[in-house]
């Protein structure tokens, strides 16, 4: 049956052209393959056709202006379109409920029963003890009989019915101050204790050993023994039993170690035997080779550190779109589904970076169950207290339940198992919840007595649940986090847990076992240096076999490769698949696409406009064409897709969504309807620029974090971006991103009216000072497409570490087809665009960068035609790529003072040319002086320093005087500075074009 195909609902748009028809009569197609590409003033989007057949006819060509309903082909065909949609829409929303309905009954928790009957103390608020201990028994009779599913729901039931009858209840965030996991349901260890606490006792050694030693070389050199005195517990349950090494036969899991506490992975590593001693001798020493990073800098360390964590905040944060991309990589079918975990350590100071806690809501919302949080409670920060008047367990317990994740607070150590036991009126946990966080730092620094004191005598019935006790037992009371058992069976949970991520809080002890010098207080964050005094504290508190000499010389300790220690250590870590942390990559290559997909943005638009980021928008289309690069690409937008003229990509490839798409979207039978799909590609991320460069992150590290190549593309308002994101950007260079940064809507003048804090002036001075960050600011298309074209080639087809950041504008206009021979130039940051000659006697030489060149070629016209100054105009792609290479050619040659001197690019691009350099960009003075050095002529910048403001574009740039007319003058005034031209044309010109002399210099407006 034939059918007639036609434009579908393409929204507000009417009479928009046909750029590009994709078929042609005869030919074979599928359903959703594309017909043609359709283009309004602000985006491009293809047509898919609605059901598979073979062309009969087609009704279109380029150029013709189609609007919804207009007859684009005839499909000879077996399928019925409309029904078929109806049809698919329809499985869709019910494959997606089967799945979220089998995922639900999937995770109903099963928990053994566990009874505990605490007495209530008699309380003035309760005016019938009877009644409550009656309501108290019937749940307990319910958990009995019926087990603890039941009661739940029982309760649920209950508090319904309560919120119903207007009652105000309890706030139910939090727990009372005790481990979650009652002693009776603690999965217990299979390890090894006797020989797992020695292993930590010689880890904690030799880290505090590698610190001491680094200081005695110098004390700037810095380092912390205090935090992994602290973690040192939940790294080793980690390293022993959980986390499991990427091999052959596994991607691995994930380890984002809290910065800060690196010493001790090296010295781990050491007795791995994978660090040696002189390694370990070297930390933070890294001029020269063989040092040791101070934190984790996988571009230091390329073959160890995965994740740089320490600018705090960070870490949590990329951890958790880590986990959510390693989801999206397994629904989009690219990698299998290995049960793999992400686990993020973060100190409990660092909670207080908005980074930290700002996306727990998104790893609950999307279900995150590969995502594991430890955050070490130890109570304190760099100065003092993290909540020294609250309790910050309890505060992060609240916002993480309130979130939607699962809690795990590892709070008491098993020494405090046998007296909670006794606790039968409740009181001892009572007294956990009142006293706080700055109390109990108090008390890890004062000792036995003291807490005797200041925790149990509170109280006469605690006093005397203590009272057998001495005060050294007290002391020996220990914390959650430092016992290896509650520690696991945290860690177990978490591993076995479904449905949502779980935060592991543990309580520590920051500075654990450092006796005076540094335990529990408020100094020891930054305690480096350990007196003889200290160290052999340190040593006896952990039974390190050391003689007091060898202390003093502050010798490593390693047994001997056939130790029980060693051997167990390396078995454990055989069992687990290898070695912790470890950076490879396995990931292929990927085939740049064949030229032809660029070449069309090598012709001129003619008469059609269009603007830099709709030509990136095709060509991105284009590359979804492409068998090897389609499937690797990955859009992600932070809720920008229509400034940016994406909408289209919607449909097309659909937005990633883990449970698919549970609703009709309102716009479903548009051409760029809301398609969001379980397999979809973009990451539509809300308005998130940090969440939005977690995943870019994630994505751009994909081949070594999960051995794939993967092609992110980030597109932002450029003002959003290095400035807002600037520390992530860092990370993203240390970590060997590859991928594109896209500043959209870039320069200060092109987005006329959204004012200043949109406009952008300055991102490419910030791109600029990453050191593997290559920047663009393309004009035309076709050097969009030659820049685009090489990034892929680099980045993803010869792997090297870089990443690119290109700015387009939404200015729209005609683009002149590309000079022969321009791609190195363009490459390389500079090319001739054009040569005025109009036989005048003076010459300059006009550079100009993004949109701004546009005027610099007005005004070339102007000051030829009607000023005889002739001009070469260059087309500036990148000042920052030719100040890299002026710095480095200038080096050279002042090392090498008696060699032939060098030439920078620049020098030979201008060698032969005179007149002296008018500069103009949309950007700061300062990002166009950056070549000023490596010029030997006269430099003129025009730029566009000071505040933006709203105005049509016109205005800003005669605002910021880089219009062409105040080109025009300056380059006059310019020319009679240099006394090639007599100032009074300069003057005439300042008139003519009515520039007001008296006005302030911008950076003052
Ligand atoms: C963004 C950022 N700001 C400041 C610091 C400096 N700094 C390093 S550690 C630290 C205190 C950390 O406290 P916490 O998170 O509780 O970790 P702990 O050492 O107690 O485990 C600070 C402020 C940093 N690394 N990153
Ligand atoms: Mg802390």
């Amino acid at each position: 049956m034939t059918q007639n195909i036609s434009v579908p609902d393409i929204g507000d748009f009417d009479s928009v052209e046909i750029i590009e028809v994709l078929i042609k009569v005869g030919d074979q197609i599928n359903k959703d393959d594309p017909i043609v590409t359709l283009e309004s003033d602000k985006s491009s989007v293809e047509v898919p056709s609605p059901i598979a057949g073979i062309i009969t006819e087609l009704n279109i060509k380029v150029g013709d202006k189609v609007s919804s309903g207009s007859l684009l082909c005839k499909i000879e065909s077996h399928e019925s379109n409309l029904d078929q949609k109806k049809e698919s829409k329809k499985n869709v929303i019910l494959t997606e409920e089967k799945n979220i309905k089998k995922i639900n009954s999937e995770n109903i928790p099963i928990v053994k029963s566990v009874k505990k009957s605490l007495d209530q103390p008699s309380s003035k608020d309760d005016v019938d003890p009877l009644e409550t201990k009656e309501w108290i028994e019937s749940l307990n009779a319910v958990i009995e009989n019926d087990g603890p599913s039941r009661a739940s729901f029982i309760l649920s039931k209950v508090v319904s019915e309560a919120y119903t009858a207007g009652l105000s209840l309890p706030d139910t965030r939090t727990t009372p101050y005790i481990n979650t996991i009652p002693t009776e349901l603690e999965v217990k260890s299979p390890g090894n204790q006797n020989i797992e606490k020695k292993i930590r006792a010689y880890v904690r050694w030799n880290a505090a050993a590698m610190v001491v030693r680094a200081n005695k070389v110098s004390s700037e050199l810095g380092g912390h023994i205090g935090t992994f005195a602290s973690a040192a517990t939940l790294y080793d349950v980690g390293m022993n039993h959980f986390w499991r090494a990427k091999n052959k036969d596994f991607g691995g899991d994930l380890i984002y170690f809290q910065g800060h506490s690196a010493p001790g992975m090296y010295a781990r590593a050491f007795l791995e035997g994978r660090l040696s001693e002189k390694q370990l001798n070297r930390f933070r020493q890294e001029v020269g080779a063989g040092g040791l990073s101070s934190y984790p800098h996988p571009w230091l360390m390329p073959k160890f550190w995965q994740f740089p964590t320490v600018s705090m905040g960070l870490g949590p944060i990329m951890g958790i779109y880590q986990a959510r991309f390693l989801k999206y990589l397994i629904n989009r079918g690219l990698l299998k589904d290995e049960g793999r975990k992400i686990w993020v350590f973060l100190g409990d100071g660092e909670t207080d970076e908005p980074e930290s806690l700002g996306a727990i809501s998104l790893a609950a919302r999307e279900k995150l169950d590969n995502l594991i949080f430890v955050i070490n409670c130890n109570l304190q920060r760099l100065d003092g207290p993290v909540r020294g008047n609250g309790k910050i367990i309890q505060e992060l317990e609240g916002n993480f339940r309130g979130a939607g994740w699962n809690v795990l607070k590892v709070i008491w150590g098993s020494y405090w198992d046998p007296l909670l036991k006794a606790d039968k009126t409740g009181l001892l946990m009572k007294r956990m919840n009142e006293v706080v966080d700055g109390e109990y730092q108090a008390m890890k620094a004062k000792g036995g007595a003291y807490v005797r004191e200041k925790f149990f005598g509170k109280y006469p019935e605690l006093t005397e649940l203590v009272s057998s006790m001495t005060d050294n037992d007290i002391w020996k009371l220990n914390r959650g986090g430092h016992d290896p058992h509650k520690v696991y069976a945290a860690y177990h949970a978490a591993m076995h847990h479904q449905g949502s991520p779980t935060v592991v809080i543990a309580k520590t002890v920051k500075g654990y076992g450092m006796g005076k010098s540094g335990e529990s207080i408020n100094t020891t964050h930054q305690q480096k240096k350990l007196d003889e005094q200290d160290l052999l504290y340190y040593r006896d508190r952990f039974n390190v076999p050391l003689t007091d000499k060898q202390v003093k010389n502050i010798e490593y300790y390693k047994p001997a490769e056939n130790s029980e220690e060693i051997k167990y250590l390396k078995e454990r870590r055989k069992q687990l698949g290898g070695f912790i942390p470890e950076r490879s990559s396995l990931a292929k290559p990927i085939k740049a696409p064949p030229k032809d997909i660029f070449e069309n943005f090598m012709k001129s638009t003619g008469d059609k406009e269009m603007s830099t980021t709709m030509a990136l928008v095709r060509m991105l289309t284009n590359l979804l064409r492409d068998k090897n690069v389609a499937p690797r690409l990955v859009p992600i937008i932070p809720d920008e897709a229509r400034t940016f003229g994406m909408e289209g990509f919607f449909r097309k490839i659909g937005i990633y969504a883990h449970e698919g798409q549970k609703y009709e979207p309102e716009d479903s039978e548009q051409l760029s309807s809301y398609k969001e799909t379980k397999s979809g590609q973009v990451l539509e991320e809300g308005i998130t620029e940090a969440g939005a460069m977690s995943s870019w992150i994630a994505a751009a590290t994909a081949y070594t974090n999960h051995d794939i190549e993967m092609i992110p593309i980030y597109i932002f308002y450029s003002m959003f971006g290095f400035q807002r994101v600037g520390d992530f950007a860092w990370a993203a260079g240390d970590a060997q991103a590859r991928g594109f940064l896209i500043g959209a809507t870039a320069g200060r003048t092109t987005l006329a009216g959204e004012g200043l804090q949109h406009q952008d002036g300055h991102s490419h001075i910030l791109a600029s000072m990453i050191p593997n960050c290559v920047s663009y600011d393309p004009t035309f298309s076709y050097e969009m497409a030659v820049i685009f074209r090489e990034g892929l080639r680099r980045m993803h087809e010869e792997n090297e570490n870089i990443f690119y950041y290109i700015t387009a504008m939404n200015e729209n206009y005609s683009h002149p087809a590309k000079p022969k021979g321009a791609d190195e130039g363009i490459l390389k940051g500079m090319y001739l665009f054009k040569e005025n000659i109009n036989k005048g006697k003076i010459k300059i030489q006009l550079m100009g960068s993004g949109t701004i060149l546009r005027e610099a070629i007005a005004a070339a016209k102007i000051l030829s035609e009607e000023y005889r100054v002739d001009s070469d105009i260059w087309s500036i792609t990148s000042f920052n790529e030719l100040r890299k290479d002026g710095m480095e050619i200038e080096r050279r040659n002042l090392l090498n003072p008696g060699n032939k001197k060098e030439k920078s690019y620049i020098e030979k691009c201008l060698e032969k040319r005179d007149g002296p350099i008018i500069a103009v960009s949309d950007y700061v003075r300062s990002f166009s002086d950056q070549i000023r050095p490596y010029t030997s002529k006269p430099f003129y910048s025009l730029g566009t320093d000071g505040f933006g403001r709203s105005d049509t574009r016109k205005n800003l740039r005669k605002f910021f005087e880089v219009d062409k007319e105040h080109i025009v003058a300056y380059t006059l005034s310019a020319l009679a500075k240099e006394q090639l031209l007599s100032s009074d044309i300069a003057e005439k010109a300042f008139k003519k074009y009515n520039i007001d002399k008296k006005k302030a210099f911008p950076t003052k407006l």
